[in-house]
């Protein structure tokens, strides 16, 4: 009894330091989050699958997290990417800007999966090299390209696969609500009440 008491007690504690030592991170990650389908595709399609896709950059460390899950494609993926930037906001089509022919480790062959890698995007491998020599030249240059395409509506994530060739379903991922400070506040102070009133506990005992 007491042991579990010391462990919820630690865990409580850890929680908390993880939450305390992960705030200066949080301070420096963007975070875009979509819903793939056919309908949204360039042309459209009438697709069965959905995917949703969560998208991290970092401008501290130039990283960018792609998670993507995905199921019911019609075909079997023969490549995903990030294509910017189109014209105009969630319409058209535009170049991929990220490594050809697919993301690194990204399943082919599959009607569904799962993906969750983290690119250096400082890496000139992470890209599609035409998309940097027409974005400045550098990496730096393409990271402030895409990451204004993503600001502005103007950059999606797409699967393609063997029934639909030129994509069959694609999101143009939106900036995802942050936690306010507040609800930090509020959820720090949670845990740290749990881990005071375990420890009380254990004290009393
Ligand atoms: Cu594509």
């Amino acid at each position: 009894m007491m042991k579990t008491k010391l462990a919820s007690a630690a865990t409580a504690a850890a929680a908390v330091l993880a939450m305390l030592t992960a705030l200066p991170a949080a301070a420096h990650d963007i975070v875009y989050t979509g819903t793939l389908s056919g309908l949204a595709e360039s042309p459209a399609n009438n697709s069965p699958g959905i995917g949703f896709t969560t998208i991290t950059f970092n401008d501290h460390d130039f990283s960018m997290r792609v998670e993507v899950t995905f199921s019911g494609l019609s075909g079997d993926t023969t490549a995903s990417h990030i294509h910017c930037c189109t014209a105009n906001p969630g319409a058209a089509t535009a170049g991929v800007a990220t490594q050809l022919p697919s993301f690194g480790g990204f399943l082919l062959g599959v009607k569904s999966g799962s993906y969750d890698h983290t690119f250096d995007m400082t890496q000139l491998s992470s890209w599609n090299g035409a998309f940097v020599t027409a974005n400045g030249g550098t990496t730096g240059a393409a990271f402030s390209t895409l990451l204004q395409g993503f600001a502005d509506g103007k950059a999606y994530l797409n699967i393609h696969t063997t029934a639909v060739g030129s994509g069959e379903i694609r999101a143009f991922p939106q900036l995802a609500p942050v936690p306010e400070p507040e609800t930090w506040a509020l959820m720090v102070a949670g845990l740290g009440g749990v881990a005071w009133s375990v420890r009380r506990r254990k004290v009393l005992a």
